[in-house]
């Protein structure tokens, strides 16, 4: 700044301003004349010049918008109710409107894993011992048992506490609808469909909207044209398809593209649903839309399909957490989040969620921009949307009155087409987005994140610079006004 005071004339200022104002404008004109679908990288450039006037236009709004206003207007009339609103009467749902869609056909009390119970078998021959561990190899449980279990099994008596059991759901406001949505992948028949009929058993039908079943491009030949047929019969399910394998979170985004229900409920495909697991989940979210809530996750034995029921009293109950490999966890509900709570229907906050199992609003899952749909296949997408709720202003919790069994497996059946390091790079994804400084402290532990967040960074700059600086220079108007520009500098200051 010094030599401005001491040598620049304001002459000379104006005639340096007025040649680079030139020089600008003929940089932009030169751009612009180009069809920018002739080279993209060119078409980069004049984008980036399009949001710098964007952005300045934006800045002169903001400036107009910061001066005192000298008058108070009267506030716009609005329409009588906002909107979503329903009219809804007083009171709670009695127990008659939350009818399950579809009763329970007469259970045998002997069968095989009947109420929930344990499948057991004494004696095997080769054939059935051949069988069942072809089951294993391709779904990492036992198939075999899950295919002898009755596809509408019953979980036995409401096992919950007390005031689960009890607990009322106001009219007003009204419970939402919901859409459930079932993501598979070359999934056994018997776990998809057990899945399917438990919800449809277990869900009032005021409430059900429709079951979607997304397959993420599955090559086994029963899920194809032979499951759509069975579905149909249950008039409210439906197959979508994804032909491509890109995983879990696209085909999540295609199910949630085509529900139509107000509340968005994901369950995995190896799910069974306990006694009035659905309406103390929507009733969380009518009482608070960006509240996501996951229910109580109850274990399927992966070998004999027992369901580990819910007990009356004192369950110690855990949440999800991470650590700084952004690996979840699980851990128990610490003492200040159990004495907030007054009993077993109120909510536990928790950082993370398991992701497998949860219900969000779709307009709060629209408004908070959904999943990162450049994620692939599997992994992170849980802790990556448990920092969105969170940093968006939502909150993720965990409702112990709905209870949702689920077969946990201790290895994953399924390939992993571009192998393991999308998990990585799911996880640098959601560094990068959510994480601000504290990425570094990830990077530090995962090595393999931290140089593809290099390359993230180095590659597409150097690229971008490269290309800028070429096309600059091969421009004759802009080397002579380059050097132009540096002449005039030197005399400045000189
Ligand atoms: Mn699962």
């Amino acid at each position: 700044m010094r030599f401005f005071r001491r040598r620049s004339s304001p002459l000379k200022v104006a005639l340096a301003g007025a040649l680079f104002v030139v020089f600008l404008f003929i940089l932009q004109k030169d751009a612009g004349s180009k069809d920018p679908g002739e080279e993209p990288w060119l078409k980069n450039v004049v984008q980036r010049k399009g949001q710098v006037l964007d952005m300045m236009l934006g800045a002169v709004h903001n400036l107009r918008d910061s001066m005192p206003k000298l008058q108070i207007r009267a506030p716009a009339p609005q329409d009588a109710a906002p909107p979503g609103t329903r009219s809804c009467l007083p009171g709670a749902y009695t127990a008659a409107e939350l009818r399950p869609l579809l009763e329970r056909p007469p259970q045998d009390p002997g069968g095989p894993g009947a109420d929930g119970k344990a499948f057991r078998k004494e004696r095997w021959t080769a054939e059935e011992t051949r069988e069942k561990e072809r089951g294993y190899e391709k779904h990492c449980f036992n198939a075999f048992a899950s295919d002898r279990i009755s596809l509408q099994r019953a979980l036995g008596p409401d096992s919950r506490p007390p005031e689960c059991i009890d607990q009322k759901f106001k009219r007003c406001p009204p419970l939402p609808t919901t859409s459930v949505v079932i993501v598979f992948h070359n999934e056994a028949w018997s776990t998809l469909l057990r899945t399917v009929y438990s919800v449809l058993h277990s869900s009032p039908a005021l409430l059900l909207r429709e079951v979607i079943l997304v397959d993420d491009a599955s090559t086994d030949e029963y899920l194809k044209e032979e499951l759509e047929r069975y579905v149909e019969q249950l008039q409210i399910v439906r197959v979508v398809r994804q032909r491509e394998r890109k995983g879990l979170i696209t085909a999540r985004l295609l199910g949630a593209s085509v529900a139509t229900g107000d509340v968005l409920t994901f369950l995995d495909a190896h799910c069974e649903c306990f006694h009035g697991w659905l309406e103390p989940l929507l009733s969380r979210i009518a009482e608070e839309p960006t509240a996501v809530v996951s229910p109580d996750i109850a274990t399927i034995d992966l070998n004999t399909f027992e369901f580990s029921r819910p007990v009356q009293n004192g369950k110690q109950h855990s949440r999800g957490n991470f650590d700084w490999s952004l690996t979840f966890g699980w851990e128990l509900v610490p003492a200040r989040e159990r004495q907030r709570r007054k009993d077993e229907t109120f909510p536990i906050k928790s950082p993370t969620f398991a992701g497998g199992l949860f219900a969000i609003s779709r307009s709060y899952f629209q408004h908070i921009g959904s999943y990162d749909d450049q994620m692939e296949i599997w992994g992170g997408e849980n802790v990556e949307m448990s920092f969105r709720v969170w940093q968006c202003g939502g909150q993720v919790e965990i409702v112990p009155c709905s209870v949702v069994g689920h077969v946990f497996r201790s290895k994953s059946p399924h390939s992993f087409p571009k192998g393991t390091q999308v998990i990585s790079r799911n996880l640098v994804r959601l560094a990068e987005v959510w994480m601000d400084a504290y990425k570094h402290i990830f990077y530090r532990r995962n090595q393999q994140a931290a140089q593809m967040a290099r390359e993230l960074v180095i590659r597409p700059l150097t690229r971008l610079l490269i290309q800028f600086l070429t096309w600059l220079l091969t421009r004759p108007l802009t080397r002579l006004l380059i050097w132009l520009l540096i002449r005039l500098l030197i005399w400045l200051l000189t």
